[in-house]
């Protein structure tokens, strides 16, 4: 059995406990905390009983906790991993790594020097049947190289605090992450073209925005980001390549006829939507840090999608293409 302490006891923290908690082999939820009190023993009450703590740092020296599971807002992640790499004890992160290009790459850097992998990051398109599809698609040869992706990410509405820079840093971060791993390859570029604000927006907030983005081996994305769409959480990838196109699946509804017209359901928000790929990627956390090991998105991934969301926000104020420029990829991530 693992034995998992929890820093974050919010909606996400609850969620994630619950499913530690019921639906994945192998683990146990023995430690949580938050800086609000009410919201940890909350949470230990749905873990069936845990320990309470309101300081992450001591629920991550807890003897009895072997692994931890980072749930609080992306602000306060930088000293919790910073803290887990010190203790050698494995962590699963939410996204983002940190909210820093800089903050992600001291994080690279000292778990770099531990010499052990034990950040595993919760992008978690990564384990979604539709996205890993494709990749198997890519991966057989047959359609040889890809050429073009076309992203669609739809929200049906976002919160009124909800502006311009978050279009990058909390929605098309998940495409940041998914689409070089999709195709094995790294960014060169990015640029954000701005249509016409639909009424449902505010003076904050462009919507929809259209993100371009430039591979190292010359694949053209565009993602459509559109957060007010009004009809569903709709994500869409089409992959062009030299022999064919792949679309990734949809999620599969039965097709109603009724009134002289046909009609499916599209889901309302992401965690119906990455329901199984949420569970599949916490799975094999556990599974893996049982072993003793790290098999997912790693620190590494966190610091390109952070420095490839710096660009894009630049992309976003200057009109341009601003390049992306990474550091070279240590050995270590190798
Ligand atoms: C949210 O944080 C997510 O992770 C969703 O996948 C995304 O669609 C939404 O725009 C974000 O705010």
């Amino acid at each position: 059995m693992l034995n998992v302490g929890v820093i974050g006891c919010g909606g996400m923290g609850k969620d994630h406990i619950k499913r530690l908690t019921n639906k994945i082999q192998g683990a146990k939820v023995v430690a949580v905390s938050d800086v609000f009190e009410e919201g940890a023993k909350e949470a230990a009450a749905l873990a069936g009983g845990a320990k309470v703590y309101t300081d992450g740092k001591d629920l991550i020296n807890d003897p009895d906790v072997d692994a931890v599971f980072i749930v609080s807002p992306g602000f306060a992640h930088t000293d919790s991993l910073l803290q887990a790499i010190e203790a050698g004890k494995r962590v699963f992160c939410e996204k983002p790594l940190a909210t820093t290009a800089q903050d992600c790459k001291k994080i690279v850097d000292a778990e770099a020097a531990s010499g052990k992998h034990l950040i595993q990051l919760g992008f978690m398109r990564r384990y979604d049947k539709g996205y890993v599809q494709v990749k198997e698609a890519l991966r057989s040869g047959e359609y040889g190289e890809p050429l073009i992706l076309h992203c669609t990410h739809r929200n049906p509405e976002v919160g009124t605090n909800y502006n311009t820079p978050m279009a990058v840093h909390d929605t098309a971060i998940h495409e940041i992450d998914t689409l070089h791993w999709l195709v094995d390859d790294e960014y060169e570029s990015a640029q954000v073209i701005m249509p016409k604000v639909t009424k449902y927006s505010h003076s904050e907030l462009k919507d929809p925005q259209i993100m371009l983005l430039r591979t190292k081996r010359g694949i053209c994305i565009d993602v459509e980001v559109f957060v007010n769409c009004k009809f569903g959480y709709d994500i869409n990838c089409e992959v062009v390549c030299e022999d064919g196109a792949i679309k990734m699946a949809e999620p599969s509804y039965p097709s109603i006829r009724k009134n002289a017209a046909v009609s499916t359901t599209i889901d309302t928000d992401c965690f119906v939507r990455f329901e199984d790929a949420y569970d599949t990627e916490v799975q094999n956390w556990v599974d893996c840090a049982k072993q003793g090991v790290i098999n997912g998105p790693t620190a590494w991934d966190g610091y390109l999608a952070a420095v490839t969301a710096d660009a894009l926000v630049k992309a976003q104020e200057t009109g341009q293409i601003e390049p992306i420029v990474t550091e070279e990829k240590p050995a270590f991530y190798k």
